[in-house]
């Protein structure tokens, strides 16, 4: 039984990871913004507070059924849309000044944000940074920043 179990482990350590958007959510789960709405005016700094039911927080790299960790959308389509639309989906999203990653597990964040009107999403991501499958996304909100 011994070997059997050491052809296992090689097995599963030979699996290739492409998560690609492979990680299941739970039907029932829901992101959204604990303390924004949709057309709500507000001053810089802007604290954003991420809601999460029905599933739960854990950091990037920890693989563990029904969690996965918050992504900010900032000023850019709805996540599955524009040019690298199908690109995150299945191989994760980007990490820049419109792709805030909370890989900490971190449950809100203040930003500097300037003047005007901004659109804000959150999408929940996996351990290695993909999408649900189905994806866990809140609605696209717009702000203004006074
Ligand atoms: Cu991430």
């Amino acid at each position: 039984m011994k070997h059997l179990a050491a052809i296992l482990a090689l097995t599963l350590l030979a699996t290739p990871v492409w998560a690609g958007g492979e990680t299941p959510s739970n039907p029932d789960a829901r992101v959204y913004f604990a303390n924004l709405s949709d057309g709500d005016t507000v001053s810089s700094p802007v604290t954003v507070v991420f809601g999460l039911s029905g599933m739960g927080v854990a950091p990037a790299g920890t693989e563990k059924e029904n969690t996965g960790h918050h992504h900010l959308l900032i000023d850019r389509p709805p996540l599955g849309q524009g040019e690298d639309g199908a690109d995150e989906l299945s191989n994760g999203l980007p990490s820049d000044d419109n792709h805030l990653h909370f890989g900490g597990g971190q449950t809100e964040v203040t930003l500097d944000l300037s003047p005007g009107q901004h659109t804000l999403q959150l999408v929940l991501g996996d351990y290695g940074h993909v999408p649900h499958s189905t994806p866990v996304v809140s609605d696209v909100i717009t702000i203004t920043v006074e």
